[in-house]
């Protein structure tokens, strides 16, 4: 009886590496080839630069594929299982975590039943590399990165989203990934907060880090990531001013604008009304969203609308009140600030809004609520939750800490278990 091989490909681009792995696999029979589903393949690899269904059209169309199926896990239990190949083919590159999860993962399920891995040696040439170079820089492209965010609304449960403020923190929210239980996950987006911004430049979050320095560190973070950026915009400012930056930001590769509806002297949520605040009355925010729509000139970036009549005690009433009115001036999305310690305001705010308007996204930044997790944030119909501040208040404290001991110490070697050796840190920096 024929032998079957089944190898999985979450390629963009055919190279001669693929080919060499066909090529070895066919050897060993029928060989089928997995296609990774885009939903799996944003948790564990790149994005796909080009969807699914053309990548299974490309490898269907590759002499020596007897047969093109979906993988839609990157774990490989569920495809094992249902085909029960006599040999699963795989390139040797997979050895360092996380890739040697989905090692392990092949070897248990093959022994199941007493199938057996191929390890085809990984092509490694400058061409290989270079294709590999090109379809990641594709990503960070403006045209590829800026509409990315409302790719991922439709291929993700709850789009999750981590602050960076500078070219490193975007280096840590673009490659960091992760395996607990079986699944490997990582962040869709960077949040590019004004709290961060001003922290990371020793200045107070009200909105003295002006645009064109926040545009500063979007293009540190642009320059050396391709996950989609979604920028806290304050206030938006003038109407006139906000559609000239959006303008801007949509030029760019700027995924989306979170404005907040206050005006005078921008505070910090957080402070709540402990601070003074002003709210901005329903039809200015609503004329200054209408400036910003009316300047794009993509389908693609969005203006989203950030209410803050939770966080002033203004009331669930207005809360839901503007949240319509700002859909109807045209927001793409909506963000619902809350500064309690539990998420019952915002869940209050989600279900009562979504029984009007199933479409629109809803935001959230659950700082003060924090015990509650996505699984609850998606029951209550939310789309996209932002960690606005964890890289943030995890570095500094270890900076500070780190101070002192050397001074305490008069020297540095009480410090060296707490910090990261240099060698860890620029594996984390890409060179050309
Ligand atoms: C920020 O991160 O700057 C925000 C969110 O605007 S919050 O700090 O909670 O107001
Ligand atoms: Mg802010």
């Amino acid at each position: 009886m024929t032998k079957t091989a089944y190898t999985c490909f979450s390629t963009d681009v055919i190279h001669e590496g693929h080919l060499n792995i066909i090529k070895e696999g066919k050897k060993y029979g029928r060989l089928i080839v997995g296609v990774l589903s885009d939903k799996a393949k944003v948790r564990s690899d790149r994005f796909p630069v080009i969807p699914f269904e053309e990548r299974f059209e490309m490898i269907k169309n590759i002499d020596g594929v007897d047969e093109v199926v979906e993988q839609k896990n990157v774990l490989y239990d569920e495809v094992i299982n249902s085909i029960k190949p006599d040999y699963v083919v795989h390139g040797n590159n997979w050895n360092e975590y996380p890739d040697s999860i989905i090692k392990d993962n092949v070897i248990k399920n093959l022994s199941k039943y007493g199938g057996e891995l191929v390890e085809v040696p990984y092509t490694y040439n400058a061409k290989v590399l270079k294709i590999n170079s090109i379809m990641r820089e594709k990503l960070a492209m403006p045209e590829y990165r800026r509409k990315r965010l409302r790719q991922l609304l439709n291929l993700c449960p709850i789009v999750k989203v981590i602050e960076a403020h500078s070219g490193i923190s975007g280096l840590i929210a673009e490659k960091t990934i992760v395996e607990r239980n079986g699944e490997l996950d990582q962040f869709d987006a960077m949040w590019v907060s004004s709290l961060c911004d001003s922290t990371a430049k020793g200045k107070p979050d009200i909105e003295l880090v002006d645009i064109s320095s926040r545009m500063r560190t979007l293009d540190d973070i642009l320059d050396v990531t391709t996950k989609p950026v979604i920028l806290d915009g304050d206030t938006g400012g003038q109407a006139e001013h906000f559609a000239y930056n959006v303008r801007t930001l949509e030029r760019m590769g700027i995924s989306a604008v979170i404005i907040e509806d206050k005006i005078g002297l921008k505070r910090n949520s957080l402070f709540g009304t402990e601070v003074e605040q002003t709210q901005d009355s329903i039809e200015s925010f609503c004329n200054k969203i209408k400036a910003g729509k009316e300047a794009l000139r993509t389908e693609e970036f969005m203006v989203i609308a950030r209410i803050e009549s939770l966080i002033l005690e203004q009331g669930m009433e207005d809360a839901l009140k503007r949240a319509f009115a700002y859909v109807e001036a045209g927001a793409d999305g909506i963000m619902i600030h809350s500064r309690r310690k539990t998420p019952d305001e915002v869940f209050e705010f989600c279900d009562k809004f979504r029984q009007k308007e199933k479409q629109t996204p809803i935001v959230v930044v659950p700082t003060s609520y924090s015990q509650v997790t996505e699984n609850e944030l998606v029951q209550h119909g939310i789309n996209i939750v932002i960690y606005a501040n964890h890289l943030t208040r995890s570095a500094f404290p270890a900076m500070k800490n780190t101070a002192v001991e050397i001074l305490k110490n008069h020297r540095a070697y009480e410090v060296e278990n707490n910090i990261m050796p240099f060698n860890e840190i620029i594996k984390l920096i890409d060179e050309l």
